[in-house]
């Protein structure tokens, strides 16, 4: 298959990947005990309309960059997992206005995920692999990882702050985009949080600045900017389909190849600014 051109690729994300989190009234949350735990208020409610954001990725490639001020004149900043800002700020900025996290951080490091200060900033979205296009009951059901027991844990530590789950069926509708766009055969593994968490600020924002996805100059085989850890796999995907993550957003950014070799930077516009 021909690859799309950028634009009609970016009207295939806006118009099938759907970008929604469980609400009350999905299937099995339904019931009455769910009501207490899930926001009452959407998600686009509680972070208004934005403008420009930043999506930081927890590349080790992030070290001595210097972009923390850059990211921080964002109106919004989304970070992964357990990425830190406090003794990074010169490098990553000090602002979280949402943080995405997998299922295996809040469920195996359960006892950090409900301790850390670092997670009582901004707005969080967790995220579990389901099966491949599975209903929500049946994700609910069998769960990569059960993290339900531990969110209902943190909501009633902390019931002021937004705590939203990724509705599942996103992250299938988004790899099938990677796989018709893609030469190879992917494995069917959900893509990272990075690719998820730059496809929810395109629903969010106005324009989208992606950070360190794409390796600057300063490429590296240190996994994160916060850990001594090397691993190669961190960059280029084990797991998760990241190689072709990075092929397709190469394809649509709308800046220059000059930003992603110094600064790690790529631009997307928001959906709301793509016109099909
Ligand atoms: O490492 P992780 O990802 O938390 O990184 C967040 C996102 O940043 C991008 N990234 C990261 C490192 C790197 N060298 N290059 C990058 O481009 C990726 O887009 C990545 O998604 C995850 O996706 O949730 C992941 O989570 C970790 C781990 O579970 C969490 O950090 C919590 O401890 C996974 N690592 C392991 O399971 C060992 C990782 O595979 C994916």
């Amino acid at each position: 298959t021909a690859k799309l051109s950028p634009e009609k690729l970016l009207c295939q994300l806006r118009d099938r990947v759907n970008v929604t989190m469980i609400q009350g009234s999905d299937d099995p949350f339904d019931t009455s005990e769910w009501q207490q735990y899930l926001p009452g208020k959407s998600l686009s409610l509680t972070v208004g309309h934005l403008g420009r954001c930043a999506v930081v990725s927890s590349a080790g490639s992030l070290k001595s960059s210097h972009l923390g001020q850059e990211i921080d004149s964002h109106d919004a900043v989304l970070r992964f997992n357990g990425a830190p800002t406090k003794g990074f700020e010169e490098d990553v900025g000090q602002k979280t206005t949402v943080r995405l996290v997998n299922s295996q951080l809040v469920t195996v490091e359960e006892q950090q995920f409900l301790k850390e200060a670092l997670y009582n900033t901004g707005i969080l979205i967790v995220w579990d692999p389901a099966p491949y296009h599975a209903e929500i009951h049946e994700w609910y059901r069998k769960p990569d990882y059960n993290f339900f027991e531990s969110y209902k844990l943190y909501r009633s530590m902390h019931p002021e702050q937004p705590f939203y789950i990724l509705n599942p069926k996103m992250q299938w509708q988004l790899w099938d985009i990677l796989q018709e766009n893609s030469m190879e055969h992917i494995q069917p593994n959900p893509p990272s949080s990075g690719m998820l968490g730059i496809l929810i600020m395109m629903t969010l924002c106005d324009e989208v600045d992606v950070y360190e996805f794409l390796p600057s100059k300063r490429q590296t085989d240190i996994c994160h900017y916060y850990q001594k850890f090397h691993d190669r796999a961190c960059t280029m995907g084990a797991y998760h389909p990241l190689l072709f993550e990075k092929n397709l957003v190469k394809h649509l950014n709308q800046g220059t190849d000059e930003d992603i070799y110094t600064r790690g930077k790529v631009t997307l516009p928001g959906f709301r600014n793509v016109h099909c």
